[in-house]
């Protein structure tokens, strides 16, 4: 590791001064982000950050993600206002490291899953409007620091395999046909370009095979990541 570390500090001097660097793990629902940031976390001068999930499923005793997968259009606004919380609060929380890495954004949380949820006429129009407002006043008004998101794409097949094999309570009822919509609406974000502002340069990682190939993928890559957008 001495030598990553070496290699991380050398890279982050610029001008004398200290520049920290921001990353952004981003794929679809079970895409293997979780797997990503534990492999970086074992690097000394990296913070990790991963996504509150556990927060959205209880916030003072309610669980917000439950409720939006059995009845998305009642509380699809109710889960993505306490992520899109979550996410700022994580988004300007003070950095223990030079590097940052973390789950996701404010920006695919809105450009994604809220987007998904409107396109797909489960989100009231009016619910839209103010998630949107909130969002754009948020964006224009706080710096969001970021420097570099790597997309780990998958394919949607390879996402719901793994999908069932986690069982995690709330998602046994996503199907297919969801983890396409969210693989499109990621691909026209951050490979086409065309849909949204992207906030960084994307590193693409190719993300269907098995964990060992995984592992040597990050290992791969790991130089390219930690340059940021250098
Ligand atoms: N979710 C959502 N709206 C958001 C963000 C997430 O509905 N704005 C949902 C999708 C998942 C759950 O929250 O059901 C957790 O999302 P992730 O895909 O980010 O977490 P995973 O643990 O699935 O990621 P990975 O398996 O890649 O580690």
């Amino acid at each position: 590791h001495s030598n990553n570390t070496q290699h991380v500090s050398r890279k982050l001097v610029q001008n004398g001064k200290e520049k920290k660097l921001v990353i952004f793990i981003e794929g679809n629902i079970a895409s293997g982000k979780t797997t990503c940031l534990e492999y970086f976390s074992k690097t000394s001068n990296i913070e990790v950050l991963t996504e509150p999930v556990s927060k959205w499923r209880n916030v003072r005793g309610h669980n917000p993600l439950g409720l939006m997968y059995q009845d998305p259009t009642r509380w699809g606004i109710t889960l993505q206002t306490y992520v899109q919380l979550t996410m700022l609060d994580r988004h300007l929380s003070t950095m223990s490291a030079p590097v940052r890495m973390m789950e996701r954004s404010i920006y695919s949380a809105k450009y994604i899953f809220v987007e998904n949820l409107f396109r797909s006429g489960k989100m009231p129009e009016v619910d839209f409007a103010v998630l949107s407002e909130w969002f754009e006043w948020i964006t224009q008004n706080i710096a969001i620091p970021v420097d570099l998101i790597v997309y780990l794409q998958s394919s949607p097949q390879t996402c719901h395999e793994r999908l069932k094999e986690r069982c995690r309570e709330e998602e046994k009822i996503i199907p297919l046909e969801y983890l396409e919509a969210i693989h499109q609406l990621y691909e026209d974000w951050l490979i086409k370009k065309t849909s949204f502002n992207v906030p960084a340069p994307v590193l693409v990682i190719p993300a269907d095979d098995d964990l060992q190939k995984m592992l040597h993928q990050y290992e791969e890559n790991r130089e390219k990541i930690l340059a940021g957008s250098n």
